[in-house]
């Protein structure tokens, strides 16, 4: 038996702290439009259902119409299971406010439930939508057979330090030793396996796509292909955004002048497998020079058909060689022995002596 397990796909998300509103509206198409392609994979790989263990939109903005065309992509396709935990960005109704509930759809309420997955019973899968009400009592409800491949799905974290969000309060060690064989997680965005006892394995499938600069990396969902009768398993990350996020650090020690940081860039491009179709940001780290020469904007234009969205940030730090100055009568040598005698930090000496030397330069200050 193959299952999907996905989450995090947080469909109709604003995207625009970092996108325009036009191609942040074109993003969100996109990202609705990776339903129905998962459905179809499932479909090309024989998968029997679709777990999606939370925060399948998100809430503040998710609009009528992502939820009507999941809910149509479900209907059209009865042939495919698809069981649904409600995620604490999602709002408690969703998907179940329709007057017909398609057969092929199970939503898990707050009472922790378990289904038999296949017609002799091996294989169940068991679930709970946790809330401010039984996110410390549900563990009394987890009871499963030794002898069956269980499966638990479940949105949520174990945060240490305490954190005062209910659904990052999960304590792992309640679920160590109760017959859990796939732990199937949401809410962390990056996907990780991990032993959750001798018996079983915890995993977070993380987000379909990435939705930001926060989510570099690879991002699609985990296939389950157990062994109904020895249960056999294994367990594939199998990538599936269509559009990768990267950040590409560019050392800039040395460099003098713009040429030599769009080398730099260069260089830091050509060992990563981005393509135009990618998001890529691009900081420029290190230590240069306070008048090295380096111009922000030509960098942004030169880069920026590189890539869907092509972010340039500028986190090098200054500094000075006061001993080029020492020596130095005119004007610019007597103001940067000024600025040094002042009480200002080294990062704001650096500064001003850039700007300043610019300006008595007569050259234009970005
Ligand atoms: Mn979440």
């Amino acid at each position: 038996m193959k299952l999907i397990h996905c989450a995090d796909l947080h469909l109709d998300s604003k995207l625009q702290t970092w996108l325009s509103e036009e191609k942040a509206k074109e993003r969100r198409d996109e990202l609705l439009s990776n339903f129905p392609r998962l459905v179809e994979y499932a479909h090309n790989n024989g998968v029997f259902g679709i777990l999606i263990a939370g925060d399948l939109y998100d809430r503040n903005s998710a609009s009528k119409h992502a939820e009507n065309a999941v809910m149509a992509t479900i209907a059209g396709n009865r042939d495919i299971m698809f069981y649904y935990l409600p995620g604490n960005h999602d709002d408690k109704c969703v998907l179940t406010r329709y007057k017909v509930i398609p057969e092929n759809l199970f939503v898990f309420g707050d009472r922790f439930e378990t289904l038999n997955l296949n017609s002799t019973g091996s294989v169940t899968l068991s679930g709970v939508a946790l809330t401010e009400d039984n996110y410390s009592s549900f563990y009394d409800e987890v009871v499963l057979e030794r002898d069956k491949y269980n499966i638990v799905m479940l949105h949520g974290e174990e945060k240490t330090g305490g954190s005062a969000h209910f659904e990052e309060r999960l304590d792992l060690r309640l679920l160590r030793n109760r017959y859990i064989d796939y732990l199937a997680m949401g809410h962390v965005h990056k996907p990780v396996i991990t032993g959750l006892d001798d018996r079983g394995v915890m995993c977070y499938s993380g987000c379909l796509e990435g939705r930001g600069f926060d989510e570099c990396g690879p991002r699609g969902f985990y296939l389950i292909d157990i062994d109904e009768y020895n249960f056999r398993v294994n367990y594939t990350f199998v990538p599936f955004a269509r559009r990768k996020m990267l950040e590409v650090e560019v050392p800039c020690e040395g460099c003098s002048i713009t040429e030599d940081i769009e080398q730099r860039i260069e260089e830091k491009l050509s060992e990563t497998d981005h393509t135009s179709s990618d998001y890529l940001k691009i900081v420029l780290k290190g230590r240069i020079d306070a008048l090295c020469e380096k111009d922000i904007p030509y960098l942004r234009k030169l880069f920026e058909k590189r890539a869907e969205v092509v972010r340039i940030e500028d986190m090098t730090e200054l500094k000075v060689d006061y001993d080029s100055f020492k020596k130095d009568m005119s004007l610019k040598g007597e103001f940067v022995r000024l600025v040094r005698n002042s009480s200002c930090s080294d990062a704001d000496k650096a500064e001003i002596i850039r700007i300043g030397i610019s300006a008595l330069m007569g050259e234009e200050i970005t």
